[in-house]
């Protein structure tokens, strides 16, 4: 076999090597954990909105089983999730939603879950479908299928209530994007070892939240003023 005619391809990582086995618990740990907490979010804002009760526990419930899903994707390599390191990454992001629901800022809860949080799988699972084994390949597809659907509910709620949420929208950004990019830093090199890419992830993060924020009201400028911000604060290193 001849590479003379093409640029020989990364390496791709091996998943029975014991490097990626500790990459990919991590990682595993954060998206489980955090579509556990997506679950929980979504069953709080059910309270928040009872005119969309049984709609946000639907979403809820999807929640649930993606977790699930995501946890099979895990074994199916033999590997257990890292729960404790990403129950520590995702505190801060937590607590800020727990804030917002007992201040009764439903803007804040709403950019943080449905906007934030759903950017954030959206341009994680994306990133990962090019390098996902066989078996998490179709699982993570049709996940991504349900993340646009829980981004979209968000996005149309604060689309109706523009002028009077604006300013806690802006808030909760200074507050939130900074402390959601470091559980992304906190696992950059997981990422690398598994044959992601994070700057790549940060980039279609950034476009994808800065697309949210035109669709609820914001200007292009404003919106990326908002992200910028946050992002040139958090370097991949
Ligand atoms: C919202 O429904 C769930 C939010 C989960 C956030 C996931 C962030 C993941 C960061 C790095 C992920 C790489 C994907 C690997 C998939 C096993
Ligand atoms: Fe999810
Ligand atoms: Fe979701």
């Amino acid at each position: 076999m001849t590479h003379r005619h093409s640029v020989a391809p990364a390496p791709s990582p091996d998943p029975s090597s014991p490097t990626y086995r500790e990459a990919y618990s991590r990682i595993n740990g954060v998206v489980v954990v955090g579509e556990g907490l997506a679950d929980r979010h979504f069953r709080r804002l059910a309270r928040a909105i009872p005119e969309d009760g049984a709609e946000l526990l639907r979403l809820g419930a999807m929640e649930g089983r993606h977790a699930r899903d995501f946890i099979g994707c895990g074994a199916n390599l033999g590997v257990r999730p890292d729960a404790a390191l990403a129950k520590r990454l995702f505190a801060p992001l937590h607590a800020l939603f727990q804030v917002c629901d007992r201040t009764g800022d439903l803007a804040g809860c709403l950019v943080i879950q449905c906007l934030i949080v759903e950017c954030f799988a959206v341009a994680a699972y994306r990133a990962y479908l090019p390098v996902a084994d066989p078996y998490a390949q179709p699982i993570t597809a049709a996940v991504l299928a349900d993340e646009a659907e829980h981004r979209n509910y968000g996005e149309q709620w604060l689309q109706g209530r523009f002028a009077e949420m604006a300013a806690a929208v802006a808030a909760i950004c200074r507050r939130a994007l900074p402390v959601t990019l470091q559980i992304l830093q906190a696992v950059a090199p997981d990422m690398r070892a598994i044959g992601m890419d994070p700057a790549d992830l940060v980039g279609s993060f950034c476009e994808l939240f800065e697309q949210s924020l035109v669709t609820i009201g914001f200007s292009g400028a404003e919106a990326r003023r908002l992200v910028f911000r946050s992002v040139a604060a958090v370097p991949l290193g």
